[in-house]
């Protein structure tokens, strides 16, 4: 190990803080190993061998979307263009009861900003899962239909998310953060909101009460220093409010979007990312491996790297596969928890709120 890590090791130890300088570092580091079973050393004293999923369901309900991130292989422009498509609320009710009836706790469903869509639709939608199983919790809505709803409603974001909660919204997911730097942000997602608005919509949903997943898109044109910046904002704002319940990294899938060109995520930096999120976010509980976009295999691994989520079934998904990802569709039960079994470790079945639903 070099004096640099050995250094990082130490202050770890004793439980320091790292620094924005530790966590370059780490990036600029090659020995994924030791970066790796430190990570692994700070998850088993917090998380034990405990390894967390959930039985749940993805649902976009639309893939129409102003916004043309180039990253983005899912969203078409209009009604027109081939492959558009919106659920309607009886698709969304036989979806959420098809979930229900398999033994799914959570409805993860997001979607794109669509042009025409009332605001009504949206409490609708949230009705509608909650008529087919009250049980069910419904994580929905990234930052970004929050701040769109917000605009069209004209209502303050903490208004609009009451109302949203009312009609059975229980949290939201971490999408839409992207990196955070605006000259990235610039190139990959010129339309969609700053990351201090994505920031300032986290940090008002958490005073209001409900957690909140956050993540970051990387393995595209963004520089290590755009990672630790991405990485120094989320820790603040999780210091300021303790709302975040899970940091989710997805690695970029470069098929079908405008970014093809750019390189993508391999293993070493998938897995190196993962561990230095656990050691740099410290105010973190949990650090999810969504296999989705790593792999199953990639996925299996982060287990040692500090991961304690492989997040859940899934069953239909729609953001990854179109932009080339080659993981199943979905999980069943048994194999996630068999994926976590030969890892080492102790499956744990949760639910949104890291509840334990079943153990093995
Ligand atoms: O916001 C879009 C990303 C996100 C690509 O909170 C891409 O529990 C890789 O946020 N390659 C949606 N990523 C997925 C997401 C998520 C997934 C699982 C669990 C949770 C949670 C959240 O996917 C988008 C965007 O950042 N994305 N295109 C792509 N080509």
């Amino acid at each position: 190990m070099t004096a640099e890590l050995k250094k990082i090791e130490t202050k770890v130890g004793r439980g320091e803080r790292l620094s924005p300088d530790d966590a370059m570092i780490m990036f600029e580091s090659d020995d994924l190993l030791a970066i790796g079973e430190l990570a692994a050393s700070v998850n088993h004293r917090r998380n034990g061998d405990q390894v967390y999923f959930n039985v749940n369901r993805h649902i976009n309900y639309t893939n129409i979307c102003v916004n043309q991130c180039t990253f983005c292989a899912f969203h078409r422009k209009s009604e027109d263009q081939d492959g558009s498509y919106t659920l309607a609320l009886q698709e969304i009710q036989q979806r959420a009861q098809q979930a229900s009836e398999s033994g799914a706790t959570e409805i993860h469903m997001v979607g794109g900003l669509h042009p025409e869509l009332p605001f009504d639709f949206y409490p609708q939608m949230l009705k509608t899962i909650k008529a087919a199983d009250p049980a069910l919790h419904i994580k929905a809505f990234t930052a970004v239909e929050i701040d769109y709803f917000a605009k069209l409603t004209n209502l303050p974001v903490s208004d609009l998310v009451s109302t949203l909660r009312q009609a059975g919204l229980d949290s939201l997911p971490g999408g839409g953060a992207e990196i955070f730097a605006p000259a990235v942000r610039q190139q990959i997602c010129p339309e969609k909101i700053s990351g201090e608005r994505w920031l300032e919509i986290m940090e008002t949903v958490h005073r209001i009460g409900l957690k909140t997943n956050a993540t970051m898109l990387f393995g595209h044109i963004e520089s290590f220093q755009d990672r630790v910046d991405h990485l120094t904002r989320l820790r603040d704002l999780q210091d300021r409010t303790g709302g975040f319940q899970a940091f989710i990294p997805l690695p970029f899938q470069p098929e079908n979007s405008k970014l093809m060109n750019a390189r993508g995520a391999g293993g070493v930096d998938s897995l190196k990312t993962l561990a230095i999120s656990r050691l740099y976010l410290d105010n973190f509980r949990h650090l999810k491996a969504y296999w989705v976009m790593l792999g199953l295999k990639v996925a299996q691994v982060a287990l040692c790297f500090g991961v304690n989520d492989l997040d859940g079934t899934v069953v239909e998904e729609k953001i990854g596969h179109e932009a080339g990802a080659t993981s199943p569709q979905e999980l069943g039960r048994a194999q996630l928890v068999a994926l976590i079994r030969a890892a080492g470790k102790i499956a744990v079945e949760r639910d949104t709120l890291y509840r334990t639903v079943r153990a093995g």
